[in-house]
């Protein structure tokens, strides 16, 4: 038979949502690339997307439903039928429904599929008509989105291109390399073009190998650093003060504050020497469009969002807000919001139920949310065993015996051990979907390019299934994907003029479509949406939720004590980051032999001096611990990484962890704290003190 090329996009956690082509024969994909005429994916596909037909095709890919036999977690399952799980989901569900109402379900799901079908209205519609409870998401970046809100109004972000224009660049707290490829070639145009950039991070990173400077301040301390730079560029008079005054709201309260933050207490702050900083401050404000570059990894702490305030006003201070090559850029998440009501048809459902923060998984689980307790978890589309906070929690919880768990998924993930029923779930290429990025401004559809490998169903085709099993006869919950699509795109378009002339059918029939706006540069008519309308360095909305509405800065460190058996506990505790892995997206991925061979072993990276303090030399394994858990990793003695300060990658499957003895595989995220940080219920990963010793 001939072969058939399919247009897809790729639906992983990553702004660059790339286009990519399958070439299927015989109802099977034989081929696998990036798609030429993508304009952000330009013909290449990243190193974990590369070999997708080896996710796709994986010999550990889940064929059929799955009832436990054993106990849970012992790893015992009887195949059955979609129609024998379902009659037990829902008799469950009615039991638990009858005794403690809807809310003590709780839909778990994330960034398996950043899909508009298969996460978005998945993760909504018929969760909402159930009336289960709602999950708060905010594992990722809702303190910056918060604080950039907050800040702009909205997130509008330049395109990756414009900073061809930027005569410098400070890429803060993130790692395009790894975790925004696609941007990295226009970066280095920019750079062939005089362009100076400069990386802020404690890791010299991929990223910050090939900028010009590295300034690698101690996590959590870059509202620190920012309002430091921010009293060098007004005491030395290099503000511009009538953009201030026309274009700001708060310029004398943070005048004012300002006062506290002069360069020395920055740096004893940051660790960083007083005169990078007002180096770094001088530059920045004499170097005209600058950009300032930020994802999400920074704010990762329990003060990320005020950190991420301070760096805001820094484009402001400048005037640069509203230049090509200069402001902030962040997520263009803002361009488009799709309409909440087609997209949930909230209208027709009861009232939402109470919310759970994702970020309290384990807590939760184990007694913290009561009235009524979480009696019934859905997980689909992510894998919170492996990469949620306080892992040990989480697992504790799981195994509560009167928990009835379903895990929706491609593989027996750490998660998946611990359910009562696994139902396999479909790949991007044996599904529809539309896809829109964080950043840029390109929508990609998504065809089907080969039939559900076994028996395993897409997200939305389960939430269609689920509904018939409640008796839920509403049609928008038994749409197919494309008629969602082109109800949520409609009723989208009446109110957003970027998707003017956007249909489904021209979205079917082109690799990818550009919204249409007149003007890409974000805030060039320097209207911020705001209440005021100007950038906020003070916020009323804030001061009214209790919140300090100046930028600040306070200290981001974690609690924990040393574990009760730690031999030395006295000794000087290190902060751990774990930030993205370079081959794998979070722990999708993670279960690929060539990626895993990439990555190597689990590691930490540790600081020659603090590898020596500890007797520790390179190649060891080394047991990282607090209060909360420990896991073992190998260890990585390099300058890489600053004094005070270790980091391991997330994402890695504890059930994979090599270094285990029987006792159970364990990884990063068993040490990580499940505090909430300072805005909107945010994840605080890296604010996380732990003690290393020798194995
Ligand atoms: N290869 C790959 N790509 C990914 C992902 C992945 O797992 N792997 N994950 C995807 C997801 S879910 C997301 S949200 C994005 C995130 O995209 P990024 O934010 O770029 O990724 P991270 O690696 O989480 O964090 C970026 C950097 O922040 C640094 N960092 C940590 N704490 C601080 C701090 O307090 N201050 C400063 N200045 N720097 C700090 C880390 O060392 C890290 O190098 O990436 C997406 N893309
Ligand atoms: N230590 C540490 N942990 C972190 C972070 C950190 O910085 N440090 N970052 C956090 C961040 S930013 C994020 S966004 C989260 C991400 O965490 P998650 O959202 O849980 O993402 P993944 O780990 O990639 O797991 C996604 C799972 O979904 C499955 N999946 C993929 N597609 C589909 C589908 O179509 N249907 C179904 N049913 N399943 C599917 C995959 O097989 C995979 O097991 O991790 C967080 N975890
Ligand atoms: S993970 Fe990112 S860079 Fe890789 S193919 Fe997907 S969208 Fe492109
Ligand atoms: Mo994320």
């Amino acid at each position: 038979m001939s072969i058939q090329k399919v247009y897809g996009a790729c639906p992983h956690d990553c702004p660059d949502t790339c286009g990519f082509i399958t070439e299927v024969q015989d109802g099977r994909a034989v081929n696998f690339y990036a798609n030429p005429e993508h304009p952000i994916t330009e013909g290449w596909l990243c190193a974990k997307v590369r070999p997708y037909l080896d996710h796709v095709y994986h010999p550990d890919r889940l064929k059929y439903p799955l009832r436990r036999v054993g106990p849970k977690g012992s790893g015992q399952w009887a195949r059955i039928s979609w129609d024998e799980a379902l009659a037990e989901i829902g008799e469950r569900w009615r039991g638990i429904i009858d005794q403690y109402g809807a809310a003590a379900i709780l839909p778990y799901s994330y960034s398996g599929t950043l899909g508009l079908v298969q996460m978005l209205v998945s993760s909504g519609r018929f969760w909402q008509r159930l009336g289960a409870s709602q999950l708060e998401r905010s594992i990722c970046g809702a303190a910056a989105e918060y604080a950039v809100n907050m800040t702009l109004g909205v997130r509008h972000s330049p395109l990756y291109d414009h900073v061809e224009d930027s005569q410098l660049v400070i890429i803060w707290g993130h790692n395009p390399v790894s975790t925004a490829p696609h941007f990295m070639p226009h970066l280095k145009a920019a750079q062939r073009n005089g362009c100076r950039v400069v990386v802020i991070d404690p890791r010299r990173t991929r990223t910050a190998r090939g900028a010009d400077l590295h300034l690698a301040p101690l996590p959590g301390t870059d509202g620190a650093l920012a309002l430091g730079m921010a009293h060098v560029i007004v005491t030395e008079g290099l503000h511009d003060e009538a953009w201030l005054t026309a274009n700001t709201v708060g310029w004398p309260q943070l005048r004012e504050r300002l006062d506290e933050y002069p360069p020395e207490r920055a740096a004893a702050i940051t660790g960083l020497p007083a005169l990078d900083i007002i180096e770094l401050a001088r530059n920045y404000a004499t170097s005209r469009p600058a950009l300032i570059k930020i994802a999400d990894g920074l704010q990762r702490n329990r003060t990320g969002g005020q950190n991420v305030r301070a760096i805001c006003t820094l484009p402001a201070l400048t005037g640069q807000y509203g230049l090509r090559g200069g402001g902030l850029g962040y997520s263009t998440s803002g361009y488009v919001m799709w309409d909440g009501r087609a997209l949930l048809h909230w209208d027709e459902c009861p009232p939402a139920a109470r919310s759970v923060n994702m970020n309290r998984l384990g807590a939760a689980l184990l007694g913290e949310v009561t009235d009524p307790p979480i009696m019934s978890l859905f997980v689909f589309g992510a894998n919170p065993a492996a990469i949620s906070p306080n892992a040990g929690k989480i697992v504790e919880g799981l195994k509560r015996d009167d928990l009835f768990t379903v895990v929706h998924e491609l593989f027996m993930t750490d998660t998946a051990d611990y359910a009562d029923l696994v139902l396999p779930a479909t790949s991007q290429l044996e599904q529809v979907d539309l896809h829109k990025s964080y950043g840029h401004t390109w929508l990609t559809y998504n065809h089907q390019a080969i039939p559900p490998l076994g028996e395993s169903k897409s997200n939305w085709d389960v939430m269609s299934l689920l509904a018939k099993t409640m008796s839920f006869t509403e049609p928008w919950l038994h749409h197919s994907a494309d008629e969602v699509i082109d109800e949520v795109l409609t009723a989208t378009t009446a109110h957003h003029p970027a998707l003017q002339g956007i249909t489904l059918e021209k979205l079917k029939n082109q690799p990818t479509l550009p919204l249409t706006m007149d003007n890409h540069v974000p805030f060039a008519d320097l209207r911020f949406r705001t209440p005021s309308g100007k950038v906020e360095l003070y916020s009323a909305s804030m001061a009214k939720q209790g919140l300090d509405p100046l930028p600040g800065w306070s200290d981001p460190s974690d609690d924990a004590a040393p574990p009760e058996d730690h031999p030395q506990p006295d000794s000087r505790p290190l902060n751990l980051i774990t930030a993205a892995a370079h081959h794998f997206v979070t722990s999708s991925m993670a279960n690929q032999d060539s990626l895993i061979w990439r990555e190597g072993p689990p590691f930490v990276e540790i600081h020659p001096t603090d590898a020596a303090d500890r007797g520790i030399v390179d190649g060891d394994v080394v047991i990282v611990e607090n209060e909360r858990g420990w896991c073992k990793l190998k260890v990585v003695v390099t300058d890489a990484i600053r004094p005070g300060v270790l980091a391991s990658p997330k994402g890695r499957w504890a059930k994979l962890d090599p270094f285990q003895n029987g006792d159970g595989g364990r990884n990063v995220n068993w040490t990580v704290s499940d505090a909430l940080g300072d805005m909107a219920g945010q994840s605080t990963f890296h604010s996380n003190r732990v003690w290393v010793r020798k194995s």
